[in-house]
């Protein structure tokens, strides 16, 4: 993270953005106005990414929001623009994900600072060892000034490939439950063990699994994804007496997502019940489906068809940082096409194309904003 913060500062810095990190380790970046102490616009995503990622998932937003400000050669706009990559979306580490945006909105608390890595480090002590200080979070919050949050982001998906189209505006983010389940049975040796005596957790773990996968099968719009299972003692040999799964559950209905979620969970206890096993479950993220602002969709709309292209919308199935800034501040997404439908692969890519029509919508929507008289009431409010 060190070594992206010192290039992205580089370049922020040479297109005229003033750079700093915050206590929550997120680097911003703020390019003046053309009058001091004008409200701001942000721009951004996130830094981090996933295991054996591909090269664009959240730093590309990032990078479109600073070609964007070197795209503008010093000019100023009414309001100052704020380009923020965020440290941590994505949960990898801590099991909960959106830390770096949660400080933005002041919701980054004692029990989120004690969450542990899997070596046992806290959440806090990580802030601490970068050289931060968790006592200064509040210093992240959002500035009173924040008018609006715009993030530009590859789709992740094979809608826009299938439709032959660049980019598109997000209208809406699916909600998310994110748990871990812990299928606790008996470890016993697998050579003396008579089949009707074990409590084997990995097979319970493993008929579940597919339950998980049978239910999300039955609706379009549903998605659940089992996606770490981590068994003790993890022999040969040996009967796994624990099993520690993870749960990732998705839909644009709340309502769907719970009850999925609630019937899963009681799948999973009636297995363990019925195999003698017991089971301990816990919820690391319950995000509701967050809607896009609609003036901004309204805007993102126009200046797609500013670059000829459509303005198609989309709801994203994979969760975003603009979800979470949606609680404070009107939040927009920009979606660009990703060839494949690939992404959290090496695989993932962009067409060169495509990034270049993204810059091109980006300083249409600067300028859209910039003559706006909704942004501008705006502003003499903030
Ligand atoms: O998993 C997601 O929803 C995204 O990649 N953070
Ligand atoms: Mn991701
Ligand atoms: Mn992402």
């Amino acid at each position: 993270m060190r070594d992206c913060h010192r290039e992205i500062a580089a370049w922020l810095t040479a297109a005229g953005a003033a750079v700093t990190v915050d206590a929550a380790g997120n680097l911003r970046g703020l390019y003046p106005a053309s009058q001091r102490g004008a409200a701001r616009l942000i721009l951004g995503s996130h830094l981090d990414t996933v295991p054996n990622a591909g090269a664009y998932d959240g730093v590309l937003g990032v990078l479109i929001a600073v070609a964007l400000l070197e795209s503008l050669r010093g000019q100023s706009l009414p309001f100052a623009v704020e380009v923020v990559g965020f440290s941590e979306e994505e949960g990898v580490r801590f099991g909960t994900p959106f830390i770096g945006s949660r400080a933005l909105v002041g919701r980054v608390d004692d029990q989120l600072l004690s969450l542990q890595d899997a070596a046992g480090a806290s959440l806090r002590s990580a802030i601490e060892n970068f050289g931060l200080s968790p006592a200064e979070l509040t210093s992240a919050e959002l500035h009173h000034d924040t008018l609006a949050y715009l993030e530009f982001h590859i789709e992740q998906g094979p809608v826009l490939e299938s439709l032959n189209y660049p980019l598109a505006a997000v209208e809406a983010i699916a909600g998310q439950t994110r748990m871990e389940f812990v299928f606790l049975g008996r470890a016993n040796h697998a050579g003396t063990t008579p089949m009707h005596l074990r409590r084997d957790s990995l097979a319970a773990a493993a008929e579940w699994i597919v339950a998980v996968e049978h239910t999300a099968q039955k609706d379009p719009d549903l998605v659940a994804t089992v996606g770490r299972i981590d068994a003790k003692p993890g022999a040969t040999n040996v009967i796994a007496g624990e099993v520690c799964v993870t749960l990732d559950v998705r839909h644009k209905s709340d309502d769907v997502r719970q009850r999925t979620t609630d019937a899963l969970v009681e799948n999973a206890l009636h297995i363990a019940d019925r195999r003698g096993l017991s089971l301990v479950s816990r919820v690391l993220l319950d995000q509701c489906a967050v809607a896009m602002d609609s003036y901004l969709l309204t805007e993102i709309d126009q200046a797609i068809r500013m670059t000829g292209s459509h303005p198609h919308r989309v709801v994203s199935g994979a969760g975003h940082d603009a979800m979470i800034l949606a609680e404070k501040v009107p939040a927009g997404m920009i979606f660009l096409r990703t060839p494949g439908g690939i992404s959290h692969d090496p695989a993932e890519s962009v067409d060169v194309a495509d990034v270049a029509k993204a810059i091109e919508c980006g300083l249409c929507l600067l300028d859209q904003l910039a003559h706006s008289s909704r942004l501008q009431e705006r502003m003499s409010r903030a």
